[in-house]
């Protein structure tokens, strides 16, 4: 750079100007550039690490007791992509994680031990393996174990989403627990099974009053599938979930998936502007990321940065849960998917 113009981008500095075209290839690049790397957390190098932390802090005390899973290329940012932040959560039998709302998004998808409860506005909803729950924004919330063994779930907001947009409340709850209004069950009986209370109209980007997907319904479906028809060359077997009253994701700003891939099956290469993290619910085999392989096993869980061509090997049959800030692409006419 000439002394000139160096001299000039001094004294402009002084006045809150700089320069576009210093910059202008890196703000408008031609496909994206992601600062989100590949990555892998194995979960039985994790196990110890989440127990540890049972024996250093109660739930109580942390308000919620969680190890949050940091993508390698945004370390203290508390994000595993861009947009979206992932944890595992741990609580212990007897322990309770206090009532609050927020106005990010959450889901769980429950990984290890049984027993445990979610409530979400009135209604618990216990926690099996494979489940997926969700509390959508300002939705009161609380978790709590009745049973004999710690349960571990993986975490998944749009934490960096509304920090970004600068658009966060928060609030804790009267009671340390919500009172228990609706029997177990309820939510799913009126708005999950093809059937809806008479006076609901929801808008387009409501949220679902299905908070709880069991895992023996989605897999059961995943089984069917499986069962009757070949696999997509690129996707295999793979369903979204969806708001049943909408056929809209279940939040609005994060999209969520379930895929089943046959023993020895590979998919085709496919990326996406979506950066995607997902878990090994069952099975094991091999993701093949922008030309880095991550072998895969049981509780796993790995992330796709945005625009990486992903390829999936399954050593066994295997079910991936899968989930990104697809919606909000979708949403904003942002979104591209290349099959390879
Ligand atoms: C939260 O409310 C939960 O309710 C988990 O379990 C993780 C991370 C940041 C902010 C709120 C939960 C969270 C969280």
């Amino acid at each position: 750079m000439t002394d000139a113009r160096r001299a000039y981008y001094d004294r402009i500095a002084a006045h809150g100007l700089t320069p576009l075209w210093e910059v202008l290839g890196a703000l408008v690049p031609p496909a994206p550039r992601s600062p989100v790397q590949p990555a892998i957390w194995r979960y039985a190098e994790l196990r110890e690490q989440v127990m540890e932390a049972g024996r250093l802090i109660t739930a109580e005390e942390a308000e919620r007791r969680v190890l949050i899973l940091e993508n390698p290329g945004l370390r203290g940012q508390s994000a595993i992509t861009q947009s979206l932040y992932a944890g595992l959560q741990l609580i212990l039998p007897g322990e309770v994680a206090p009532a609050h709302r927020h106005t990010q998004s959450a889901l769980r998808l429950v990984l290890d031990g049984e027993g445990a409860y979610t409530a979400v506005d009135g209604e618990r909803t216990t926690m099996r393996r494979g489940d997926f729950i969700i509390t959508p924004a300002w939705t009161f919330h609380d978790h709590g174990n009745d049973g004999d063994q710690p349960v571990v779930w993986l975490d998944g907001l749009d934490i960096p989403t509304v920090r970004f947009l600068d658009a966060g409340f928060a609030e804790k709850a009267a009671a340390h627990q919500q009172a228990v209004t609706r029997p177990e069950g309820d939510a799913l009986a009126r708005y999950g099974t093809n059937l809806l209370p008479m006076d609901y109209q929801p808008a387009p980007t409501d949220p679902t009053r299905v908070f709880v997907y069991p895992h023996a319904k989605t897999r059961a479906s995943l089984q069917a599938i499986a069962a009757g028809g070949s696999p997509d060359p690129h996707l295999a077997h793979k369903l979204r979930y969806v708001n049943p009253a909408t056929g809209a994701s279940p939040m609005p700003t994060i999209a969520a998936f379930t895929q089943a891939i046959p023993a020895g099956f590979e998919t085709r290469s496919l990326r996406a502007t979506d950066g995607s993290i997902h878990v090994c619910l069952e099975g094991g085999g091999e993701a093949e990321i922008a030309g880095q392989t991550f072998r895969f096993a049981e509780n796993d869980v790995f992330v796709v940065p945005s625009w990486h061509p992903l390829q999936l090997r399954a050593d066994r049959d295997t079910m991936l849960f899968s989930f990104s800030d697809r919606p909000i692409q979708q949403a904003l006419g942002l979104w591209r998917e290349e099959r390879l």
